[in-house]
């Protein structure tokens, strides 16, 4: 620790944009770190999150530089590792998608283990064992089919999808370089955390968002998978604090970052829903089910069972006793909080597009 306060913080983030590489990126800056974030060329602008933060770099001394990359490309790993020299590396890149995975299985492992894989060799290759800090973005995905309850840092895992398989190989090989290597690598097992800023997809963001486009009237159906899922939401900026105090430890190690709280998606939608004052009743079973806004008289939730994932994991809900206890981390803002952030936000957005006249989608 002391050895790195006399160094300049210099951290390297991949998937800066993404919720948490966003998230962090602010908050490094806020403490004065130099933050570099590799970013995947695309046809499209996709730096929307991280925009605010970005001054000309013709401008000089600026604190905060994106770079192309890519997690499946090692050359251009190893070359940014070298240009950039940082003293903290946090690998958030990811195919991050659960259900996706079953879509693309090879993509995902290439990204999702073997990438982790590539930077942790960078660092070895380069003879950065001893300069840099490295942080790998675990997940509670690795716990997949039910063995404890609630999960901690010594419960078995057993994931349940090729995203969990994948970052099961990139917990191991976090853990193997550490003990192989000396090396400073630290796994976050972090459980489902959520912003306004959540890509849209993950579900939390897609029913509040729905509820926003519901209540404007640029929709009037909300169409989920599986309602009984069980999951431990959190806020993403809360996370992203964890994740630096992870690598301000005076040794690497494996935490669990979680709530300790679990709801339903049912229960996550009720909630949404009542942001906009209205009520839901559900009704009907499997995927029959239907949520009716009792205002309305009218059903504002159905099921599509294309949403439905071949292996599903039922419930998860962490013990972030250790990351208490070790590093002094616990959420700062409530389950409750966080959905009526999201919902205002999406209201805001869904407001302004029913004013341009944007069509349902
Ligand atoms: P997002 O999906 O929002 O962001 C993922 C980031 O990874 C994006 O910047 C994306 O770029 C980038 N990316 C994807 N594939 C590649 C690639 N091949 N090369 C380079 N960059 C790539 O995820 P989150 O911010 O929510 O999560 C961050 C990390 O934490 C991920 O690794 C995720 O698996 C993990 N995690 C997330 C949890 C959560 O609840 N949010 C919980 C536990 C773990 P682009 O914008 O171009 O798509
Ligand atoms: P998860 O998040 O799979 O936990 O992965 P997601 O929000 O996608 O799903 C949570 C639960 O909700 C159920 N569900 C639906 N999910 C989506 N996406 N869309 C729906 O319409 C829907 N209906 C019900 C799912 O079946 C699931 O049970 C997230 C990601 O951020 C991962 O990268 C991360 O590792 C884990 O959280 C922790």
């Amino acid at each position: 620790m002391q050895v790195q306060d006399k160094q300049p913080r210099v951290a390297l983030i991949t998937g800066i944009t993404g919720q948490d590489g966003a998230y962090l990126a602010e908050y490094l800056l806020s403490l004065g770190y130099v933050v570099h974030g590799i970013k995947r060329r695309s046809s499209s602008f996709n730096t929307a999150r991280v925009d605010h933060l970005y001054r000309d770099p013709h401008a000089g001394d600026v604190p905060f530089l994106m770079h192309y990359g890519d997690m499946t490309d090692s050359t251009n790993l190893i070359r940014l590792v070298q240009q950039i020299r940082p003293t903290e590396i946090y690998n958030l890149a990811a195919q991050s998608h659960v259900a996706v995975s079953f879509e693309s299985p090879e993509y995902t492992a290439n990204a999702d283990a073997i990438g982790v894989l590539r930077l942790l060799e960078a660092i070895r290759i380069l003879g950065m064992e001893k300069e840099t800090r490295f942080y790998q973005a675990s997940t509670s995905e690795l716990y997949g089919l039910v063995q404890e309850v609630p999960q901690k840092e010594a419960t078995p895992f057993y994931p349940r999808s090729p995203y969990g398989v994948a970052k099961l190989y990139g917990y191991w090989i976090t853990v193997n370089y550490r003990e192989a290597y000396g090396m400073f690598s630290s796994n976050g097992i972090l459980f489902n955390h959520e912003s306004p800023i959540r890509g849209e997809t993950f579900v939390t963001r897609k029913i509040t968002r729905g509820v926003a486009r519901i209540e404007v009237g640029l929709e009037d159906t909300l169409y989920l998978g599986n309602l009984s899922a069980k999951r431990d939401w959190g806020h993403a900026r809360d996370y992203v604090e964890g994740m630096h105090m992870i690598l301000q430890a005076d040794k690497p190690d494996d935490f669990v970052l979680a709530t300790g709280e679990m709801r339903s998606v049912r229960e996550m939608a009720e909630l949404a829903f009542s942001h906009v004052g209205r009520r839901i009743e559900w009704r009907g079973q499997g995927v029959d089910e239907i949520g009716v806004d009792l205002k309305s008289g009218k059903p504002v939730v159905r099921i599509d069972p294309t949403y439905f994932r071949p292996t599903e994991v039922d419930l998860l809900v962490g013990d972030a006793s250790k990351a208490r206890d070790k590093l002094g981390w616990k959420p700062k803002r409530t389950f409750g909080q966080l959905v009526e952030e999201m919902v205002a936000n999406d209201l805001a957005e869904a407001k302004r597009d029913a004013a341009h006249g944007k069509p349902a989608v």
